[in-house]
């Protein structure tokens, strides 16, 4: 099975997926390093711009029938039988993004794409099975474990769990203008 694991960058996807791989015994695929390796992505600024066919092209020869996670902020877009969406407080997120360095226009376009969703509603545009996990206030294990146990019980879809209206004002000034 292929599970794509995805949300606003600094959420936590990289450090879950591993824990979770771990637990179900899964390959864990980078999608970034992946692109760079197999050189479907083309250098733009200090960003990578990863050719989204050939990306899709890829994994659905090289994985599909596989169990991989698929770690990447872009991974709802990719083939996958089930897509996680991991979420987090975007006061939290705030401060992860600005630890990574993160300023101006780039930290006010993910804080705002955690705020409205973006990967959320771009996955359940893509795909049927689509969770939401909450990662505010959580471990990782706790919720890599959340993730394992949920397809233990076979849940397939489980979203509009977290609202981030309350952060709003607290965000606000960091949004792009
Ligand atoms: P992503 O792959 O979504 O960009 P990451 O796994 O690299 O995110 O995590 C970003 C930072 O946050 C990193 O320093 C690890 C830390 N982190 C991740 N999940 C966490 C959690 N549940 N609690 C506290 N810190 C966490």
């Amino acid at each position: 099975m292929i599970i794509a694991v995805t949300g606003t960058p600094g959420v936590g996807k990289t450090t879950i997926s591993k824990l979770l791989a771990q637990k179900l015994g899964y390959e864990y695929i980078n999608i970034k390093e992946l692109a760079e390796e197999r050189s479907i992505g083309k250098k733009a600024g200090d960003e990578v711009e990863i050719d989204m066919e050939k990306l899709v092209e890829l994994v659905e020869r090289e994985f599909r029938g596989k169990d991989v996670i698929l770690d990447s902020h872009l991974s709802h877009l990719l083939p996958a039988d089930y897509v996680v969406v991991i979420r987090l407080n975007p006061e939290i997120l705030l401060e992860r993004l600005r630890e990574r360095g993160y300023h101006g226009d780039k930290l006010g376009e993910n804080l705002e794409a955690e705020l409205v969703d973006v990967c959320l509603v771009e996955a359940l545009e893509e795909h049927e099975n689509v969770v939401e996990v909450d990662a505010t206030g959580k471990s990782p294990e706790e919720v890599a474990d959340e993730v394992a146990a949920l397809m233990k019980e076979g849940i397939k879809k489980r979203v509009g769990i977290v609202d981030w209206s309350e952060s709003y004002e607290k965000i606000l000034p960091y949004l792009r203008r």
